[in-house]
């Protein structure tokens, strides 16, 4: 089943987003399947971002996500990666739609509260960096067709 890597970013934390961000997640039907609260450091942000590391905002962006401690999530679900980035909506706030995390919660491109993986392979990387502890094995006890 695919899974992508969510990361509420310091601001949505620290604004008490987490609850609203989960149950967005959980209500459409998602599982949730690894879940921590953590404060990274540079290095780590770095890695993290090394896609961005030749863009003008990459210093400023790695010094908002080690500001605070970030909600670091796997969810898993059919067409997680991409329906996960509908539910997040457009990188700038200000293109976001309304319904969306980032147009309901965001207004700046460099506070926009989340972070949802582009892509399976980007995925796979993200949650090996970000868990590499690995995650909690279970199933649903639901029946399969409930989700
Ligand atoms: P997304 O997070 O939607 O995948 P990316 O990968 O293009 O978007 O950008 C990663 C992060 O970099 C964004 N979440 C945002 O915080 C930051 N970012 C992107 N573009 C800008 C910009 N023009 N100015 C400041 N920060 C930016």
């Amino acid at each position: 089943m695919e899974q992508t890597f969510i990361m509420i970013k310091p601001d949505g934390v620290q604004r008490g987003l987490v609850g609203e961000i989960i149950s967005r997640f959980e209500k459409k039907g998602f599982t949730l399947k690894g879940l921590k609260l953590i404060t990274v450091d540079q290095p780590f942000a770095e890695k993290h971002y090394a896609d961005l590391s030749a863009k003008p905002f990459f210093r400023g962006l790695v010094e908002y996500i080690v500001s605070g401690p970030v909600c670091a999530m796997v969810w898993e679900g059919k067409n997680v990666v991409t329906t996960g980035r509908k539910i997040i909506g457009a990188t700038n706030p200000a293109e976001s739609a309304p319904g969306t995390i980032r147009g309901d919660f965001a207004i700046d491109i460099g506070r926009n509260v989340i972070h949802g993986s582009d892509a399976v392979e980007s995925a796979r990387k993200e949650i090996a960096l970000w868990f590499p502890e690995g995650i909690a094995e279970w199933q649903s006890s639901l029946h399969s067709w409930i989700y």
